[in-house]
């Protein structure tokens, strides 16, 4: 079996060949695919069609499930939740975001893996190394004394979770990943962001300019799903968009998420 990797833009994403991630993964394919994803950041496998439990398994390789606040786990698999068609006005997921920002303790990545694919409802993904070493340098030197306040607006909202239930975490705005050592740039969705110490009017004039910089189209993959496509990013380098253009059609995917660290 030999694996091949191949960048699927110029600024993130790879496909992954070669490779079936129900089959037991030997050292060598792994250490390739740590390679891979330390470069591309996601990684997308076509046709691999997963159960729940190989979904789990794969999972466990790059680390410790957990469940996302105000998601609900699946019946009879509590490491995975299952995504399903919400409505396009109260869907959190249809703008820019990292998962879970608003916790003390983000998570590092998450592997979808697609069951029912509606025509439409593709996913988009952010490079946020890039987006940081493309500002000056004399910004960068700015962002990099900042921190941010993260609350989880947005998704409480959609959960009808109450105000004052609203988790809320204090980050630092350019953090560096504990892996590659590179610099990426954690920034939000305006309801869901304030630079700490700063007025929200104050914050969003420099938030707002740099989130705009994040997913413009040369920072960023579109994936057009297909059943049994799975895919998988880092929560530390890479924000994602659910794009909500399939109206009622049934669109579901199971999703695993694992465990981070704080970041600094
Ligand atoms: O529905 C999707 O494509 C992705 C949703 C999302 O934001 C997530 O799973 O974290
Ligand atoms: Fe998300």
């Amino acid at each position: 079996m030999s694996l091949r990797v191949t960048p699927l833009t110029g600024s993130i994403g790879a496909a992954v060949d070669g490779v079936q991630l129900d089959d037991q993964l030997g050292e060598s394919v792994l250490t390739e695919l740590r390679e891979a994803f330390k470069a591309h950041c996601v990684l997308v496998f076509r046709g691999q069609f997963l159960k729940p439990a190989e979904q789990v398994q794969f999972g466990r390789l790059w680390g410790e499930p957990e469940v996302t606040a105000m998601l609900t786990p699946m019946e009879g698999h509590p490491e995975l939740i299952q995504l399903t068609n919400v409505k396009k006005s109260t869907t959190a997921t249809e703008a820019w975001h990292f998962d879970g920002p608003f916790n003390k303790v983000p998570p590092k990545i998450s592997i979808l893996s697609a069951i029912t694919i509606p025509a439409g409802g593709d996913t988009m993904w952010s490079n946020q190394y890039l987006a940081y070493e493309r500002l000056s340098p004399g910004l960068r030197k700015t962002l990099d004394t900042l921190n941010v306040r993260f609350r989880g607006r947005r998704l409480g909202r959609m959960f009808n979770v109450a105000e004052e239930e609203w988790p809320t975490a204090v980050h630092p705005m350019v953090r560096t990943h504990p892996e590659t050592g590179r610099k990426a740039l954690f920034v939000g969705h305006r309801d869901n962001v304030c630079i700490d110490g700063w007025t929200q009017e104050e914050s969003e004039a420099l938030m707002s300019f740099v989130y705009e910089q994040s997913g413009t189209p040369d920072n960023v993959y579109r994936h057009m799903w297909q059943e049994g496509d799975v895919v998988m990013w880092d929560n530390r380098c890479t924000m994602h968009y659910a794009i909500h253009d399939y109206g009622d059609q049934e669109r579901v995917l199971n999703r695993i998420t694992l465990h981070g660290e704080v970041p600094a």
